[in-house]
């Protein structure tokens, strides 16, 4: 980082770094008290940091974001935005719609569309496409941060002290900044399994997936949470040979009986599944590709299979490692290495704070992590008093059917309740789209979670079916604000839509009826 406002040293090997101030040997840390060099300073500059910096800026405050991309092992780097931007959401997103496109295509000649066979995909050209748009909004943060004079360092953040953090360039030199108040806002990276042999060596996360420059081929996904079943349903709508290995359950802490839907759909797709199996180890044969040795633990049998690919969906651990969070004296959660935080987003240290997936119990979400940081910058600056409100937050997984939820699943709401006192409707629909392009629709399905008490207030709404983002996205408004299953029944549908079904549930669980919607 050349041309930062920070007091630097310059490392050992380092290069120069012209018209910065350097200093050799070691730099003595500023005062804590007295005048610090921000009001605010932002370590991490994804969806929460940027989202802080930006607001606190607009508000008059002097702010600077720190922020670094450590190359994942397998030397994939991106550039300024965080997660979402880069390796999540966005470009995800994206290939999603790349998979969604390969089902219209097959619908077209339903519709009259006369469609050259064979139809190809060509994922460099795919590929690139996607990373020049998740270019553009590197390059769109970098502006907006100028625009808003917000102070943009290059470096890797660690404590010096409870106001001071030292910040390392790529080059290796040092820069010390110092503020009033701090906010943790450094994310999460992919987890790798260390113990599995090979798993390193030879495989891939989502930190790499959206990066390749070719296709993947034949991919094994290992996990059954949302990022490997996304991975795994766009890979597949792609036209690869997809292949995902859970070891227990699909999507634990979503609702299950949803979570089975999703994956019915994904194999009817043409999704392998490999239930009940762990890897224990990942070979590179002569001709490059990877075999894989799994237990199968329901027979204990062990199996093994070669693929082009390996990617490992198995969670992500905080980037908290190397903060030197003791250094200012800030707690973490020792099991997950996340940071403990208050309702006002606080951290052991009552002006340090931590927002996103870096603070322990939040959910790990783009939306959450922007409204928390604006909030808390609107706190800082004395605007607002408000603090996040973290309950029925909606959110939609991106698998070939999405999956929209907000709220209660059914089985937090019977645990919660009691199963007396809670009451689902249900109904499975065809889209309408599905039917010219005779789709099968067995999947498609929604779920009202309520209590059972007029006027049965709406806990949960679970949602499989096309746009399900969108679509839950509106209904999210009326049942944070406590909609009643009467009420969402007195909301006029908009025909023809999926959307519609949801203000035409009548048809309860309890009721043993059957759910099928037939007709208009
Ligand atoms: P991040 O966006 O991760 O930003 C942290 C930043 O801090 C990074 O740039 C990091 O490099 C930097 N940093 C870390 N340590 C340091 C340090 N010591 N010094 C300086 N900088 C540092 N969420 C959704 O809402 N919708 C989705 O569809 C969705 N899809 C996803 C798909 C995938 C594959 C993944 C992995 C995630 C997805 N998410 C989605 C989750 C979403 O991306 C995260 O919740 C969100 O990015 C968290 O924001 P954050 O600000 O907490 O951290
Ligand atoms: P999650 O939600 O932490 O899920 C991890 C998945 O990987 C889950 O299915 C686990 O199975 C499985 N897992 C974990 N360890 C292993 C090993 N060692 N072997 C095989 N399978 C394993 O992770 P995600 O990455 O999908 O999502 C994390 C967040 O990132 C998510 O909330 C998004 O916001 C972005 P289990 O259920 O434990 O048996």
């Amino acid at each position: 980082m050349c041309g930062g406002e920070g007091r630097a040293v310059r490392l050992p090997g380092a290069p120069e770094c012209a018209g910065v101030f350097q200093q050799e040997g070691p730099t003595p840390a500023p005062a804590m008290e007295g005048k610090q060099d921000y009001d605010l300073l932002v370590i991490g500059g994804g969806s929460g940091g940027l989202a802080c910096a930006k607001e606190a800026a607009q508000l008059g405050k002097k702010v600077a974001v720190v922020d670094y991309v450590e190359p994942s092992p397998r030397g994939t780097s991106w550039g300024l935005g965080g997660t979402c931007v880069n390796v999540g959401c966005i470009p995800k997103k994206l290939m999603h719609q790349a998979a969604l496109l390969g089902g219209m295509i097959r619908d077209a000649p339903h519709y009259g569309w006369d469609v050259a066979q064979p139809v190809q995909h060509d994922w460099k050209k795919m590929a690139e496409a996607v990373q020049n748009h998740v270019k553009s909004l590197n390059w769109g943060h970098r502006v907006q941060l100028q625009d808003r004079k917000v102070k943009y360092f290059n470096i890797k953040a660690s404590f010096v002290n409870e106001h001071t953090i030292s910040g390392v360039t790529k080059g290796g030199k040092e820069t010390l900044l110092s503020a009033e108040h701090i906010v943790i806002a450094t994310g999460g990276r992919p987890k790798y399994p260390t113990h599995i042999e090979g798993a390193l060596e030879y495989g891939i996360t989502s930190d790499d997936i959206f990066w390749l420059k070719d296709s993947p081929g034949k991919t094994l996904v290992v996990g059954a949470s949302y990022v490997a079943l996304e991975c795994a349903g766009f890979l597949t709508g792609l036209g690869l040979d997809t292949t995902v290995m859970m070891r227990s359950i699909p999507l634990r802490g979503f609702d299950q009986q949803m979570s089975s839907l999703v994956t019915e759909y994904m194999a009817s797709q043409g999704t392998h599944f490999l239930k009940h199996c762990i890897p224990s180890r990942v070979q590179k044969l002569p001709d490059g590709q990877l075999q894989v040795t799994w237990e199968d633990l329901t027979s204990g049998i062990e199996n093994v299979g070669t693929f082009d690919t390996v990617l490992w969906a198995i969670g992500r651990i905080p980037e908290t490692r190397s903060l030197n969070l003791e250094n200012a004296g800030i707690n973490t959660n020792p099991n997950s290495q996340k940071i403990l935080v208050d309702a006002q987003e606080a951290t052991s240290v009552p002006h340090i704070y931590a927002i996103g997936d870096v603070a322990e119990g939040r959910p790990e979400l783009t939306p959450t992590a922007i409204m928390a940081g604006k909030l808390l910058a609107q706190r800082l600056c004395g605007q607002s008093s408000d603090v996040m409100d973290y309950s029925n937050v909606p959110t939609t997984i991106f698998t070939p059917l999405e999956y929209g939820c907000v709220g209660l699943s059914e089985e937090e709401a019977i645990a919660h309740y009691g199963e007396e006192h809670v009451e689902v409707y249900h109904a499975y629909y065809k889209p309408l789209e599905f039917t010219v392009a005779e789709r099968d629709a067995s999947q498609c399905y929604i779920k009202m979670v309520c209590l059972r008490k007029p006027p049965q207030l709406v806990l949960g709404l679970h949602l499989l079916g096309p746009n399900a983002g969108e679509v839950t996205q509106g209904f999210a408004l009326g049942i944070k604000f406590g909609a009643s299953y009467k009420q969402v029944m007195q909301t006029v549908g908009i025909h023809p839509t999926c959307a519609e079904e949801v203000v035409k549930l009548r048809i309860s669980k309890r009721s043993g009826l059957d759910p099928t919607v037939t007709g208009c």
